[in-house]
């Protein structure tokens, strides 16, 4: 069928997390109504946010016409073409003053692969600009650097979620799916589950196993298992022998990682660490899986080799019924890292500085790959260059809320307020919209199609219920509009997503992540397509590819690469003056930065504001009792929560959740120390003191 006419009702899915529900969405006299599908990943289910999602297509202040700062500097309705002239102008204005560079974009992992496709080709080619980088940096770049050093390949699951269901034991380092993905719970019942927490989360509540970490010491927890499993017996030597190589340079480091130095460094007991080894090894099938808490470290990259080490050494990856996996997190946290929005990316998850990469999307962008900017700036050194000598003086922001979500946010906050220029397609005015100097009303998941790559990998639909409201356009429509009026062909930025698709599908060809056997005809009649799915030259269609590495890892030799690695601090240990660790992450009723999650009222009723969890005698300490206004200091500023005492929290560690916005912003207080390999900020550890603060504070 062409374009559609909107149905009834469609088969969807999620507008939130990875997992990416299955969903059936109509109408019925409530106005639009969701039901979860037997899709395999949620069967049935759906968490809070999933089942509340239709009142998102109207929520009261959705964004519904542009808006354009005015002399008086206030934002003030505009037309479109006012709207787009202005942002146009000012870009081409800029451009002529600073070069190409001084422009830059911030994408997201919620864009469709067809936007995240348009929106790095729209960078490249329409602005000429290297600057362009997207919030997935904040999100699966460690384990996407390591997954890719270890397997030559990174896709977050390499294996289909319903595989784990069958496991006997897995093992969850800094990941709470009880919260973050509720319906992948059930896929879990049937192992013995070891969780690596420093809180006492609902998922850790489940567990067979809960390893209780100072927060940042995971490298160090996983150099002592690997120590544990060569050590006790439990390492699969033909395994080693066969598939893999470097093991050598590995164990050199592990070797001096015995349990008892583990246990100083983590306060993970001995035993402990003997009884996950002992779970994992006497298992027939087995996982290791990482989440945020593993991976959001100035180490996370190292991190995350370390735990393929020990899944390496006991002989899991490229097993069928094992494996290692990166529980990716965005709803299109893996589409959005194929198609050219990360900072060092094109199409097909090739390599900007390859050579053949470049002349094979110039030749589908039909331009010259000479005219192709390098690689650009990682998403925080982005942020933090905003406004600087020689940093970008206008940025175009779609699908992020980086005044919220971003690491040291008031310092972002300030750069932000720094350029000439902050152009932000949203459909809420989110904290980093309402500080634009043009705002672009856009589409939002129900009202436009699509595609997205799940975190399986596998590529899925977003079908189109009913058509946008009147005034606002689908942010492929922003993209055409803003290429035009900066002097590019038209046909170069198509608006319906399934001419970008078929675009796509030919950058894509040849490349790491191959859709060029996807169609939408494809996804309609029910296929399961997992990336990669090259078109075959005999025309037979192939039938993706669910399970990597079963008969090699996609280096050349086709074995899998153990990776030197060693522990070491946190960029920022306690001291007299920040005694504490402060960690972040996620509740269930919140979705993010919260720009949407805190419109919708029976969400934010479950979780109504900003609070800290703390043991409590560590608040005696600092005399606070439940429910008080809590002022929580790292190096970088202020954050106030109320205090909410858990007993089952490690002393020296308090948790605050990052979705809320202004002074109960988490973000006021974490470390901007970047991971070396991957750009990864270090969200989840920095050094606090917490003090009484006062309703006002
Ligand atoms: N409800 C909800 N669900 C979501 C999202 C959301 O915002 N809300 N976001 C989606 C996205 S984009 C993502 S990335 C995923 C994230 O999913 P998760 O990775 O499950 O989420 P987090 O809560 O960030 O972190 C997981 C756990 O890491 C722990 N942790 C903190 N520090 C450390 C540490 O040093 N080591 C270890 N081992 N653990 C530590 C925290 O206590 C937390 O329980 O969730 C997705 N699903
Ligand atoms: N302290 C701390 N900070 C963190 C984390 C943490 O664990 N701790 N986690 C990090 C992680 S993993 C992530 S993924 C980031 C996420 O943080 P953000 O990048 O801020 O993500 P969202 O809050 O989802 O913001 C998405 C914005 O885009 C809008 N939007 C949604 N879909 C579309 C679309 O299709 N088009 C357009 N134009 N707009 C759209 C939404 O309304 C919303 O305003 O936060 C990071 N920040
Ligand atoms: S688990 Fe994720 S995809 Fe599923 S309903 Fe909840 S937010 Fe949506
Ligand atoms: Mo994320």
């Amino acid at each position: 069928m062409p374009d559609t006419a909107p149905s009834t009702s469609v088969a969807t899915h999620c507008p939130y997390c990875a997992l990416q529900c299955g969903t059936r969405l109509g109408h019925d006299s409530r106005g639009t109504v969701v039901e979860p599908t037997d899709f395999p990943v949620n069967d049935g289910r759906l968490c809070q946010k999933g089942w509340t999602a239709p009142a998102l297509l109207d929520v009261p202040d959705r964004l519904r016409h542009p808006l354009v700062r005015d002399a008086d500097g206030r934002l003030v309705p505009a037309d479109w073409d006012t709207a787009l002239d202005t942002v146009a102008a000012r870009l081409l204005r800029i451009r002529d003053e600073h070069g190409p560079d001084a422009l830059a974009v911030f994408g997201g992992g919620g864009l469709t692969n067809e936007k995240a496709y348009l929106l790095g080709k729209f960078a490249r080619l329409a602005l000429r600009t290297s600057q362009i980088d997207y919030n997935g940096r904040f999100c699966m770049s460690s384990a996407a650097a390591a997954g890719t050093a270890a397997f030559g390949l990174d896709r977050g699951l390499p294996f289909p979620v319903g595989d784990l269901g069958a496991a006997d034991a897995i093992l969850l380092a800094g990941a709470n799916p009880a919260e973050t993905m509720p319906p992948l719970m059930r896929h879990l019942e049937g192992a013995d589950l070891i969780v690596v927490d420093p809180r006492r989360t609902r998922t850790a509540e489940r567990a067979a196993l809960h390893l209780q970490p100072v927060p940042g010491t995971d490298l160090a927890l996983a150099l002592g298992l690997l120590h544990i499993a060569v050590s006790d017996g439990w390492c699969d030597k033909e395994y080693v022998q066969e598939r893999t190589t470097g093991f050598d340079t590995a164990w050199r480091r592990a070797v001096t990682w015995w349990p008892e130095r583990v246990e100083r460094v983590t306060g993970v007991p001995v035993a402990e660490q003997r009884a996950a080894v002992r779970m994992l090894g006497e298992a027939r099938r087995a996982y290791v899986l990482t989440g945020r808490g593993a991976e959001q470290h100035s180490k996370g990259a190292d991190t995350v080799a370390a735990f393929i080490n020990l899944a390496l050494a006991l002989g899991l990856p490229g097993v069928a019924g094992s494996g290692y996996g990166c529980l990716t997190g965005q709803g299109n946290g893996q589409g959005g890292r194929e198609h050219g929005q990360k900072a060092d990316q094109l199409p097909g998850y090739r390599m900007l500085t390859d050579p053949a990469a470049r002349a094979h999307v110039a030749d589908v962008w039909g331009t010259d790959p000479d005219t192709l900017p390098g690689p650009g700036r990682s998403a925080y050194e982005l942020l933090d260059a905003l406004g600087t000598e020689g940093g970008p003086r206008a940025l175009l922001v779609f699908g992020s809320n980086p005044a919220v979500s971003a690491p040291h946010a008031a310092h972002v906050c300030d750069r932000l307020a720094s350029l000439d220029l902050l152009v932000v397609a949203d459909f809420v005015p989110s904290e980093t919209a309402r500080t634009a100097d043009v705002v672009l009303p856009v589409a939002q998941w129900a009202e436009e199609d699509g595609t997205m790559t799940s975190l399986e990998g596998r590529v899925l639909r977003r079908r189109r219920l009913h058509h946008p409201p009147d005034g606002v356009r689908t942010d492929l429509d922003i993209l055409h509009g803003l290429a035009v009026r900066l002097g590019e062909p038209a046909d170069r930025y198509p608006t319906d997503p399934r001419l970008v698709f078929e675009e796509l599908r030919r950058a894509s060809r040849g490349g790491r992540a191959d859709y060029s056997g996807i169609s939408y005809e494809r996804l309609d009649a029910g296929e399961a397509l997992h990336w990669p799915c090259p078109e075959n030259p005999d025309g037979q269609p192939h039938p993706g590819t669910p399970r990597l590495f079963l008969d090699g890892f996609a280096h050349p030799d086709g074995r899998a690469r153990f990776a030197e690695v060693d522990h070491r601090d946190p960029a920022e240990t306690t001291d007299a003056g920040h005694p504490l660790y402060a960690t972040t992450g996620r509740v269930l009723a919140h979705y993010q930065s919260g720009a949407q999650t805190r419109r919708v009222a029976e969400l934010n009723e479950a979780a109504p504001g900003p609070f800290v969890e703390i043991h409590p005698d560590t608040a005696e300490r600092a005399g606070l009792r439940e429910g008080d206004p809590a002022r929580v200091t790292s190096a970088r500023g202020t954050t106030v929560a109320r205090v909410r005492l858990v007993g089952s929290m490690r002393t020296d560690t308090v948790f605050l959740p990052f979705h809320y916005p202004g002074p109960g912003r988490a973000n006021l207080i974490t470390s901007t120390a970047l991971d070396p390999r991957s750009r990864m900020p270090e969200f989840k550890v920095c050094a606090v003191r917490i003090e009484p603060g006062t309703d006002a504070s």
